[in-house]
C-alpha cells in the first residue's frame, strides 16, 4: 500500500516509517496538514495515518477535505491522537476517520491498524473494479438495445430517439431532411424457396450494401422484417432520390439469385418524402408521404425508387404528438394484400 502519515513530531514520524516500511509498504512523510492535503492530491495514497495536533491544517481538518474530495480509489484514514483526548476519537471517526491511533505510538498497534487497512482497502479495490465491470457492461447492453441483431443496424427503437432529435435540430435551425422507406421485392417468395437462413443472409447482404451506399450523416435503420429506413439529413428530394437510387441499384448489382418465376434477383422498392422546414409538419406525416411512395412503387412494378409529390400544407402549428407509437404511423398491411 502507499500511506502518507502527516506528522509535525520527528520521534513518532520516524517510528511510523519504520512499522510502515517493515510490513513492506510505501511510506511519504509529510510534516504539517497542508503538505498533507498537498501530497494526497498530488499521490492518491491507500492510507493517511495523520497527527491531530499540526501547526496549519488540523488533522480533523485534512480528514474532512478528504472525505469532501470523494475519492477512487478509497483512502483509509487513520488520525492519531494524545493520551487522554479520547472525545477526539469520536470527532475523527464522524469526520470520516476509519480508525485511531493514541501517542505514544506503539509498534503493534501501528502495525494492527495497518492490517485492518490493508482489509478494507483490497475491499474497495474490489468493489470499485466491480463498478468499473459493471458500467461497462450496462452501456455495452444499453447500446444493444438500439441494434438489429441480425444486421447490426440502428433499430427501430434507435429511430424513435433519432427522430426526436431530429425533430428538436429542424424546428431549431430550419433544417430539411428526406426520409426513404426501402423494402425488398417479393421477399416472402424468397423464404419460401431458399428458407429463412438463406433469407437472412440477404437481409444481411442488403443491410451492408444500404449502408455501404450512405453518405456520411445518412442513417440506415432495419424498420422491421424486410424493410429499411433511411433518413437524409439536410437532404433535398432531388439529392436524396440520388442516394436511394444508388442503393436500389446496388442491391441489384449484388445479384443475389430469386428464381421464383417473377424476378431474376433479389431487389428492393423504395418510397421517398422530404421535410421542407417552409411548411413544417410532424414526422409521422414525412413517413406516411413515403410510405405511399413506396407502395406506388409496388404498384408501379417494383424494383424503383418513387418520391412523394410536394404537398403544400396550410402553415399553422405543428401538432404536439407523442413519440408513443409515432413509427408505427405507417400502415404495415403487406403490399399485396392492401386496397389500392
Ligand atoms: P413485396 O414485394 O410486396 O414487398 O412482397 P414481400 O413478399 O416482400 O412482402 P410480404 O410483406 O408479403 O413478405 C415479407 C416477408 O419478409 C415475410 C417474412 O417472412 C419475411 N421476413 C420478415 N422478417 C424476416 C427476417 O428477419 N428474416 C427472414 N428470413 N425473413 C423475414
Ligand atoms: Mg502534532
Ligand atoms: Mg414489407
Ligand atoms: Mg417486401
Amino acid at each position: 500500500m502507499r500511506v502518507l502519515q502527516a506528522e509535525d513530531e520527528p520521534v513518532a514520524r520516524r517510528l511510523t516509517e519504520a512499522v510502515v516500511r517493515d510490513l513492506g509498504h510505501e511510506c511519504q512523510s509529510v510534516v504539517d496538514g497542508a503538505q498533507a492535503w498537498e501530497a494526497f492530491l498530488a499521490h492518491r495514497p491507500d492510507v493517511v495515518i495523520s497527527d491531530w495536533m499540526m501547526p496549519g491544517l488540523s488533522g480533523l481538518d485534512l480528514c474532512r477535505r478528504i472525505r469532501a474530495h470523494a475519492t477512487e480509489p478509497y483512502a483509509y484514514v487513520v488520525m492519531v491522537t494524545r493520551q487522554g483526548r479520547r472525545a477526539q476519537v469520536v470527532e475523527g471517526m464522524t469526520a470520516g476517520a476509519d480508525d485511531y491511533l493514541v501517542k505514544p505510538l506503539d509498534r503493534a498497534a501501528l502495525g494492527a491498524r495497518l492490517l485492518a487497512a490493508e482489509r478494507v482497502t483490497v475491499l474497495h479495490r474490489q468493489l470499485s473494479d466491480q463498478r468499473a465491470q459493471l458500467e461497462e457492461t450496462n452501456l455495452e447492453l444499453a447500446a444493444m438495445t438500439l441494434r438489429d441483431p441480425l444486421t447490426g443496424l440502428p433499430n427501430r427503437r434507435a429511430l424513435h430517439d433519432d427522430l426526436d432529435l431530429l425533430e428538436a435540430r429542424v424546428a431549431r435551425y430550419g433544417q430539411r431532411y428526406c426520409i426513404a422507406l426501402l423494402d425488398v421485392d417479393h421477399f416472402k417468395t424468397y423464404n419460401d424457396t431458399y428458407g429463412h437462413q438463406a433469407g437472412d443472409r440477404v437481409l444481411q447482404a442488403v443491410a451492408r450494401e444500404l449502408r455501404s451506399q450512405a453518405r456520411r450523416g445518412d442513417v440506415v435503420y432495419r424498420y422491421g422484417g424486410e424493410e429499411f429506413l433511411c433518413v437524409f439529413p439536410e437532404q433535398t428530394l432531388a439529392t436524396a432520390a440520388i442516394a436511394v437510387e444508388r442503393m436500389r441499384s446496388g442491391v441489384e448489382g449484388l445479384a443475389v439469385s430469386h428464381a421464383d418465376g417473377l424476378v431474376a434477383t433479389v431487389r428492393i422498392s423504395a418510397g421517398l418524402a422530404m421535410f421542407d422546414p417552409e411548411h413544417k409538419r410532424p414526422v409521422e406525416e414525412v413517413l406516411k408521404d413515403a410510405d405511399d411512395a413506396l407502395y406506388r412503387a409496388k404498384q408501379l412494378g417494383r424494383n424503383r425508387v418513387e418520391r412523394a409529390s410536394l404537398r403544400v400544407v396550410s402553415i399553422g402549428p405543428v401538432p404536439q404528438t407523442s413519440n408513443v407509437g409515432r413509427v408505427a404511423a405507417v400502415d404495415r398491411t403487406p403490399w399485396r394484400e392492401r386496397t389500392p
